[in-house]
């Protein structure tokens, strides 16, 4: 590698900083049933201190994205939620709201035909965006289950309004630091129509709703076919690339660990991103987030997998030599464009980042120190008596 390689490496992973989700630490299923494992959050305290040896043995996950109803018990104001962050290492990252859970929102939340509900879904946004506020998080996340399972059942325009304006009330509330992120999905829980199905959706309605609303790509929410990196390649042109939740899908949106499948692609997203900064010279800050809720992987190990592949994955993107690529993209020299990709996506930058973790005073093997650690045996213990005195059979909501 040279030396001009080696240094665009060591700045990449400088500014790399991934964001874990709480809900990818607890017990989570499929609308079949749960696993339980023994080592998994029970609560917020034990999601915090999850994520904390994520971020102990990385170096590069200091945030938590956190999900209102799972996550704010009654007792614990935003502010010991901050001081729990702190206590293990951690910021509070995007605050995720919850518009699919209670009964009330069978026939969708912000486009539901009955007005009381559609007030009770801006009631809840509202407290999140407060939330976002308290907590210094600044972010607050969108994902509407909202659609329709039947041709004809709803008026999809009359639900694209209503959309726009029940988010307005709550962009009105943003303060000057804060952003709205709407996050598209083609399908389910709705399986007819999704209010927001696509990254054009989510473009279109956040144009509509303002100046502080952006598009958030969850790699899992495409086709299959879908080239995820042109999306993100317009977006950043467009200033609306508002964020990410990474995770990798084999069919639909599996949950499974990112860049599992194909490597490739998410490393086409971070060279779309990593090209864009270099071509304009704009430092991106994006929120990248991981959404992925294991069924029967260690949950924490699985976390430390997926930052470590997310960090290599970004690393790679940083060898791309631009000003070749431009050349060759200028003479339509399709062979030797390609190649510019292919050799950064196949170049060994493990060296490098075991340098930087040098650097850093982090474990050579992350996993591995993690698994040394025995951190997860220990709670495993505690958690199974909580478990049982608390009477938790597993059963039932994420949280
Ligand atoms: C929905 O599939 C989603 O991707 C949204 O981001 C939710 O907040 C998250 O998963 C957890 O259910
Ligand atoms: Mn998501």
């Amino acid at each position: 590698m040279t030396d001009s390689e080696t240094q665009k490496v060591h700045t990449a992973l400088d500014n790399f900083r991934i964001e874990t989700p709480s809900w990818g630490f607890a017990d989570t299923g499929t609308r079949f049933g749960k696993f339980l494992q023994d080592g998994a959050a029970i609560d917020i305290n034990d999601k915090l201190a999850d994520a904390g040896q994520v971020q102990a043995f990385t170096g590069f996950c200091p945030s938590v994205a956190l999900h209102v109803l799972w996550d704010f018990p009654e007792d614990k104001t935003p502010g010991d939620i901050v001081k729990l962050a702190r206590k293990h290492g951690l910021r509070v990252g995007a605050i995720n709201p919850n518009l699919f859970q209670d009964q009330l929102y069978k026939y969708g939340s912000l486009c539901d035909r009955d007005q009381a509900v559609r007030e009770a879904a801006v009631k809840h946004l509202l407290e999140s965006a407060a939330l976002s506020k308290q907590t210094g998080s600044q972010i607050i996340a969108i994902w509407l289950a909202d659609g329709s399972n039947y041709p004809g059942q709803a008026n999809i325009r009359w639900r694209k309004h209503a959309l726009v304006e029940t988010l307005r009330t709550v962009h009105e509330a943003l303060s000057a630091e804060q952003m709205m992120l709407l996050e598209y999905k083609p399908f389910e829980p709705a399986f007819y129509h999704t209010d927001l199905a696509d990254w054009g959706m989510s473009y279109v309605v956040a144009k509509e709703v303002g100046p502080k609303a952006r598009v958030l790509v969850d790699t899992g929410h495409h086709y299959l076919s879908q080239n995820v990196e042109q999306i993100v390649a317009w977006l950043l042109d467009t200033g609306m690339l508002g964020g990410f939740h990474f995770n990798d899908r084999r069919y639909a949106d599996d949950d499974l660990t990112f860049g599992s499948i194909d490597p490739y692609q998410a490393f086409r997203i971070f060279h779309e991103i990593v090209f864009f900064g270099w071509e304009t010279g704009q430092e991106q800050q994006i929120p990248y987030m991981i959404d992925q809720s294991h069924i029967d992987k260690p949950k924490i190990e699985a976390m430390i997998q997926t930052a470590i592949s997310a960090q290599e994955l970004y690393a790679k993107a940083a060898v791309v030599d631009h000003e070749k690529l431009v050349r060759h993209q200028e003479r339509n020299e399709q062979i030797d464009a390609e190649e510019c990709l292919r050799k950064a996506f196949f170049s060994d930058i493990r060296p490098l980042i075991l340098e930087w973790r040098k650097r850093h005073r982090l474990p050579p093997d992350p996993l591995a120190a993690f698994r040394e650690s025995n951190y997860e045996i220990r709670v495993a213990k505690e958690r199974k008596a909580r478990r049982a005195e608390l009477g938790l059979t597993g059963s039932g909501s994420y949280a």
